[in-house]
C-alpha cells in the first residue's frame, strides 16, 4: 500500500513541475524583455501520506486512491507570490491560457474577500504528466496572492494553529482590520507602481 501512495504521489510531484516550470518561464521571460519581475516567489509542496489520509477522512472521502484523486483538489500545492495585484491576475490569464492546462475552479477571494478578511486567487486546475504508460491529468491547486496578503495569511494561520480555533475576539478583529489595512496597501502601492512606471525622464542637454 505504502508503495502505492508514494506511485500516486509522484504524479503529483510531477505535476507540480510542470506548473514550476511554466511559472518560472513566465518569470524569466518577463525579467528579460519587460525589465520587471511580476512574481516575486514561487513554493511548491506536495501534502504527505499522512496529511492526504487525514484530510480525506475528514471530509469522509473514502481512503481508496480513485476516491482520494477525485475528492481533493490540493494534494499538489503552487502557491505563487506577486507584488501586485494586477500582476496576480496577468499571470493568471497567462498560465491559465495555455493549451494544455484545464481549468476546474477558480476561486477569487480577491475580489470576494472570505468574512475573516482572507485575499488571494486560486485556480484548481489540470496539468497533462507523461508517464510511461501515457499521458496522464494531474490535478494541482495554485494560489496566486501579493505580498501583503501572505504577511496577513501567515500570521492569521500562526494565530490559529497555536489557539487551536479558540482565538480570543480581538484577535480576530485585529486581524480583519489588518485585512483591509493590507488591501489599501496593495491599492496605494499599485498607484504609486504605475505612476513611476509611466514616468519618463526629460531628456538631458548636453552642457558644451
Ligand atoms: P493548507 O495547510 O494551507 O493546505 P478545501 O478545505 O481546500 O477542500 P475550501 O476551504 O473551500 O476547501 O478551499 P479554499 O477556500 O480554496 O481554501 C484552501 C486553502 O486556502 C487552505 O488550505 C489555505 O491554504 C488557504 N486558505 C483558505 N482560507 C484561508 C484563511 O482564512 N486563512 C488562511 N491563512 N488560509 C486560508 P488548507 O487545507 O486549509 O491548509
Amino acid at each position: 500500500m505504502r508503495d502505492e501512495f508514494d506511485r500516486f504521489l509522484l504524479r503529483y510531484r510531477s505535476g507540480l513541475s510542470e506548473i514550476e516550470t511554466k511559472l518560472a518561464i513566465l518569470r524569466d521571460e518577463f525579467s528579460l524583455v519587460d525589465g520587471y519581475n511580476p512574481i516575486e516567489s514561487i513554493s511548491c509542496r506536495v501534502k504527505t501520506v499522512e496529511g492526504v489520509l487525514e484530510k480525506a477522512t475528514r471530509k469522509g472521502i473514502d481512503l481508496d486512491l480513485d476516491a482520494i484523486k477525485d475528492g481533493l483538489s490540493d494534494i499538489a500545492g503552487v502557491r505563487v507570490i506577486c507584488s501586485f495585484v494586477s500582476d496576480v491576475y496577468r499571470i493568471v490569464d497567462l498560465l491559465t491560457s495555455q493549451s494544455d492546462i484545464t481549468v476546474l475552479e477558480v476561486k477569487d477571494y480577491i475580489a470576494n474577500p472570505k468574512p475573516n478578511g482572507y485575499r488571494s486567487l486560486h485556480v484548481i486546475l489540470e496539468v497533462p504528466v507523461f508517464l510511461s504508460a501515457g499521458p496522464e491529468p494531474v490535478r494541482v491547486e495554485v494560489q496566486f496572492r501579493t505580498i501583503a496578503m501572505d504577511f496577513w495569511a501567515s500570521l492569521e494561520h500562526k494565530t490559529y494553529y497555536k489557539y487551536d480555533t479558540q482565538v480570543p475576539q480581538h484577535l480576530i478583529d485585529g486581524l480583519t482590520e489588518a485585512a483591509e489595512t493590507a488591501s489599501h496597501l496593495d491599492s496605494t502601492m499599485e498607484r504609486l507602481h504605475h505612476e513611476v512606471r509611466s514616468y519618463r525622464p526629460p531628456a538631458r542637454t548636453l552642457d558644451v
